[in-house]
């Protein structure tokens, strides 16, 4: 009884249900931008364009590729690759990076090729030289990390194997969505059979250098192949060269000189997370570039850089860190190095708010090393 008393009392909410549509032209013109809703006829809606939220969930809704045919096969040709590496059991803390492939996608929902004009740079990534695709995830096993991380070699053998859109630029680059941090060795390794040695910037919280022993424990071989000794590995492989940088560290080290000794010996300078509050985010952007002048270049973004209210759904978060505009004015300030590779990792959704605030913060995360890779075509 008491339901009915405020309809009885406000006539008004039924006067409102009594508003019309627009005239169907006034639809046609909302859309055009989209793409037409009708065709020719104004009574035919056209399902068959119109961006966002309809068909699968690519990346940036970009059209997909099976880039991980057999070879052989012939696909769709693409210049940047985006592959997805579900993988999560390299982590020595919170478990769930496997999902964050289609956690990053789900992110990006709302970026579209047609909308993409970046207010800060002027382009549009999307509508440029390069042909931008999404691969899918490669195929991994969560039950054997040596077998994983061999799955993950041949899907990013194979997907930078195949010869790119552009005929004057051969090689295509890949974009990886983690995955924990441990996937970066594959990337690793097959820019550098492509390119060579290259230089890492190394956006994280922890240097992820650690030696095998170290953090591995001592246990067993496989158990010092990890997310946290990854880079150690890649410098042991001659992979990556010793002008290579982390940037927005500040987790605990396990021993009190031994860790940065080895960090040295691995290649690497530290810009620490606090840097920032002297040197400011141009400051940084210079000590990145110079670090790294004059050689090809591989991005991996931990996103556990960001501070936890940035980016709480990562597996070990640390407090202290940047915050997502900082991050991403820092990553504009890299456009002109020649880049080969890159990738957005520890992303696990399971930790996000209803808001998504990392899932977001990752998509326009690898949207900005989009923007990188399309600025400077790399021969
Ligand atoms: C891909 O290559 C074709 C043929 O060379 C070219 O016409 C087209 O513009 C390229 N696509 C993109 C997105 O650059
Ligand atoms: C890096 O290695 C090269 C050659 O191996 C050497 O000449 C150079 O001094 C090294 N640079 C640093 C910063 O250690
Ligand atoms: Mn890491």
């Amino acid at each position: 009884m008491l339901l009915l008393i405020p309809l009885l009392l406000t006539p008004s909410a039924i006067i409102a249900r009594e508003i019309t549509f627009p005239p169907l032209t006034g639809y046609s013109n909302l859309f055009s931008a989209q793409g037409p809703l009708f065709t020719q006829s104004k009574e035919e809606i056209d399902i068959t364009t119109g961006p966002k939220f309809a068909g699968l969930t690519t990346f940036a809704n970009l059209p997909y590729v099976h880039c991980l045919a057999a070879d052989g096969v012939e696909v769709e040709k693409y210049d940047i690759a985006i592959l997805g590496a579900p993988f999560d059991t390299g982590v020595t803390a919170r478990p769930g990076a496997r999902f964050g492939p289609g956690g990053i996608r789900q992110g990006s929902r709302r970026i579209a090729p047609e909308f993409g004009w970046n207010i800060h740079t002027g382009e549009n990534v999307f509508l440029d030289w390069a042909r931008i695709v999404d691969c899918g995830d490669a195929p991994l096993t969560f039950l054997d990390n040596t077998i994983a991380l061999k799955q993950l070699d041949a899907s990013h053998k194979r997907t930078s194997g195949r010869s790119a859109n552009s005929s004057e630029y051969h090689i295509p680059r890949i974009i990886t969505l983690g995955g924990d941090h441990t996937t970066t060795l594959s990337a690793l390794r097959s820019t550098h059979e492509r390119w060579g040695e290259v230089s890492v910037i190394h956006f994280d919280s922890h240097l992820d250098t650690w030696d095998p022993e170290v953090l591995g424990g001592g246990i067993s071989h496989y158990a010092g192949v990890n997310h946290g000794t990854f880079l150690h590995i890649a410098h042991e492989e001659g992979l990556i060269s010793n002008s290579s940088v982390h940037a927005g560290i500040r987790a605990p080290l396990m021993r009190p000189k031994g860790d940065i000794r080895n960090d040295l010996r691995c290649g690497f300078e530290i810009v620490t997370a606090r840097a920032i509050d002297r040197i400011g985010v141009d400051g940084v952007i210079h000590a990145l570039r110079k670090r790294v002048a004059g050689s090809k270049v591989y991005i991996s973004v931990d996103i556990d850089v960001l501070d936890p209210s940035y980016a709480p759904a990562t597996g070990t978060a640390e407090v202290g860190g940047w915050t997502t505009r900082e991050l991403l004015a820092i990553l504009d300030g890299l456009r002109g190095l020649e880049v080969v590779g890159a990738d957005v990792v520890e992303v696990a959704p399971i930790y996000d708010n209803p808001g998504e605030t990392t899932l977001l913060a990752a998509a326009e995360v690898v949207r900005s090393l989009l923007e990188i890779l399309v600025h400077k075509p790399v021969k």
